[in-house]
């Protein structure tokens, strides 16, 4: 009778117990897992995420997270390149260069970048004209202000071949002067 009893005690308490693991693997199902993916059509996109107190800058990922976590996503600028932030496009629709992700869905979200500054327009006015040409042959012959051209490696390099020369100074002559509509080459 004793071993009865004890045996049916045993049984009980497996049943409970598998109750419990059942219900506790029902949870996170119920919780669900979801994956975000950020684009970047610029190879060198760079995010920081921030989850709670974690902050973490990461290139354009592809991960999972549990449902309902919060994240703010920031893209970092990057000085070195011709490009700044234009826009979010996707899942979230913004113009803030920091948004807000609820993870309560799959996403995929893109960033997308403009020009810094216009090709030619060394003294940064919005307009290309002669003034820039001054002041690209002033920077070839090394007769300009350090102070100035800390910018300029961004919009002077019209053929885009790495270097700043006599072939973009025609080039940009060329633009001013009407014969070309574009540097591209
Ligand atoms: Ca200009
Ligand atoms: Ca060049």
């Amino acid at each position: 009778m004793k071993r009865f009893f004890l045996f049916f005690i045993m049984s009980i308490t497996f049943v409970c117990l598998s109750g419990i693991f059942v219900w506790a693997d029902s949870e996170n199902e119920n919780k669900g897992i979801y994956s975000l993916e950020l684009r970047c059509p610029m190879a060198s996109g760079v995010y920081m995420i921030k989850e709670g107190d974690n902050t973490e800058m990461v290139n354009a990922i592809n991960r999972n997270y549990i449902a309902g976590t919060v994240l703010e996503i920031t893209v970092v600028p990057i000085p070195s390149i011709n490009l700044v932030f234009d826009k979010w496009t996707g899942s979230v629709e913004s113009s803030d260069s920091t948004i807000i992700v609820v993870m309560d869905s799959d996403k995929v979200i893109t960033s997308h970048h403009k020009e810094r500054y216009k090709l030619g327009d060394l003294n940064r006015d919005g307009v290309i004209d002669s003034t820039d040409y001054i002041l690209l042959r002033r920077y070839i012959l090394k007769t300009i202000d350090d102070s100035d051209i800390h910018f300029i490696n961004h919009v002077a390099d019209l053929n885009g071949d790495g270097e700043i020369n006599s072939t973009d100074a025609v080039l940009l002559r060329r633009y001013i002067l009407g014969q070309i509509n574009t540097f591209k080459h």
